[in-house]
């Protein structure tokens, strides 16, 4: 498949992976938003929320839960836990992931948004 994220998942696209499980990785966004900004990738193929299985939205919003408990100890002020599903939602690339955006002041110069 020519999908970008399943391509990373293989490990026949380069990424920095921060955590892996059996069902998600979790690497470092290449057009950040802010420092620090992390996609919760899915392993299996999944166009967006819409099309994955509850299961698998809730799985991977507890590991974007985790992050962003963990950015807060960090010293994050704020952080964003986002999903986009379709065009008008503003989705890129078309295979399941949740952004966590941890939030240091200022605004958000969100790449293509
Ligand atoms: P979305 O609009 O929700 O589909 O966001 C897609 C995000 O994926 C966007 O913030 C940029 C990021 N992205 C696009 N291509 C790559 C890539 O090749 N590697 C990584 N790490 N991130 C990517």
């Amino acid at each position: 498949m020519d999908c970008i994220f399943c391509k990373i998942v293989r490990g026949e696209a380069p990424a920095w992976k921060v955590y892996e499980d059996g069902e998600f990785i979790v690497i470092l966004d290449k057009y950040p938003a802010s420092y620090g900004h992390l996609l919760v990738v899915s392993k299996e193929h999944y166009t967006n929320v819409i099309d994955a299985p509850v299961e698998k939205v809730v799985k991977g919003f507890e590991i974007a839960t985790k992050l962003a408990k963990a950015w807060a100890k960090l010293g994050a002020p704020g952080v964003n836990i986002v999903t986009n599903a379709g065009r008008d939602a503003g989705q890129m690339v078309y295979h399941l992931h949740i952004h966590v955006i941890p939030r240091w002041g200022g605004k958000l110069t969100w790449h293509g948004r």
